[in-house]
């Protein structure tokens, strides 16, 4: 791939380069100026495309998983997402992997851990709860629950409870990028609750305070579970005092309550909500984003494509692509539940951030 502009490689082939590069691939090596341009693009070329996934296409092919496979069998009864560019890492855009997870009344998935990180987000059913390292976590719909790396984690739904859909988020594809993934199963297959239930919202939940007692030494957030409607009721209240940002409107992360920062070292998340009829401005980021629809419907401007959701589809940002959503609704708010890749991007210093139209810098447009 040769450029035409100075400082970029623009070497043309003759017979003696092309013996000089045969050699050196014997060797296995190779002359920098046949693929300078490639490997430094002028900015980021994800290799995934936007997609969105409709919950109406999908939600009958994840209930079949559970006549088909058995939970002993298969594990986790998972469908997953994938991006046609990216079916070789099973992600879903860029490093990141989600998929709809089904469970009937009574189920439980065998206990494990492993290095990436996993948040679940709460689609529909009844008595599903989560076990963290000995936390037990109750869930209802539009619930976030994170699964921070390196915790014991095992789903269930309650026998009480109802068939039960959720959505996991997880960085595998990046853990396998980085040759850093390693998974155990847990040695009695299921662990014991050892806290009181739900003792992660006693202890972390009210704002503004934190226990006078105990520490917490772990790099994600003492706040295991962020429920929806404090969530949906911060929300809304922000929306009163603010205009909200022109490119997410009314747009809140969920943090971790002790530091501020985000609720996992690779993952973060937020909500954001768009006003009845409200449309963003578009702009363009650095870092992957994988939105569902948690309550209304709109649509998306995704690199150029419009994409028309409602609730619980769910669709994905590649990186640097720009971006603009709009609420479709005259009358009623729309709600976008969001994780991400980006606190892994920030703390490599590679954040970075433009509004549709300000190419700052010396690079070229990008297409
Ligand atoms: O429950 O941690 O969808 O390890 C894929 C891999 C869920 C989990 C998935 C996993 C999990």
């Amino acid at each position: 791939m040769r450029e035409d502009i100075i400082g970029r490689a623009n070497v043309e082939d003759t017979d003696e380069l092309r013996a000089y590069y045969h050699e050196l691939e014997r060797h296995e090596a190779g002359a920098l100026w046949t693929v300078a341009n490639a490997i430094e693009p002028w900015f980021p070329q994800s290799a995934s495309v936007p997609v969105l996934w409709r919950y109406r296409d999908l939600r009958d092919h994840v209930l079949r998983s559970l006549d088909l496979v058995s939970p002993e069998k298969a594990g986790r009864r998972v469908v997953y997402l994938s991006n046609p560019n990216r079916r070789d890492v099973a992600a879903a855009v860029g490093w990141l992997y989600t998929g709809l997870q089904a469970k009937n009344p009574g189920e439980v998935a065998s206990s494990h851990r492993h290095s990436a990180s996993a948040l679940r987000f709460i689609m529909e059913g009844r008595g599903a709860y989560t076990i963290v390292d000995g936390h037990k976590l109750t869930l209802g719909r539009n619930d976030f629950v994170l699964t921070p790396n390196g915790t014991w984690h095992e789903h269930g739904v309650s026998a009480e409870g109802t068939t039960c859909i959720w959505q996991d988020g997880l960085d595998i594809p990046l853990m396998n990028a980085l040759e850093t993934n390693f998974y155990e199963v847990h040695p009695d297959l299921a662990q014991k609750v050892t806290y009181p239930v739900d003792d992660s919202s006693h202890l972390y939940r009210t704002p503004g305070l934190r226990p006078s007692t105990g520490t917490w030494s772990h790099a994600y957030s003492p706040l295991l579970k962020y429920e929806w409607e404090p969530t949906y009721d911060g929300l809304t209240r922000y929306a009163k005092a603010t205009d909200g940002s022109p490119f997410d409107g009314v747009m809140m992360e969920y943090m971790n309550p002790l530091t501020g920062g985000p609720v996992m070292q690779t993952l973060g998340a937020s909500m954001q909500l768009l006003r009845p009829g409200e449309r963003t401005k578009a702009h363009r980021h650095t870092g992957s984003i994988l939105y569902q629809c948690a309550k209304g419907s709109g649509w998306s401007v995704i690199a150029g494509r419009r994409f028309d959701w409602q609730e619980r589809d769910i669709f994905c940002v590649p990186s640097w692509a720009l971006h603009e959503h709009a609420n479709a609704s005259p009358s009623d708010d729309a709600c976008l539940f969001a994780f991400n890749d980006l606190p892994t991007i920030r703390a490599l210093g590679l954040y970075r951030e433009e509004a549709f139209g300000d190419h700052g810098g010396h690079q070229p447009i990008a297409p």
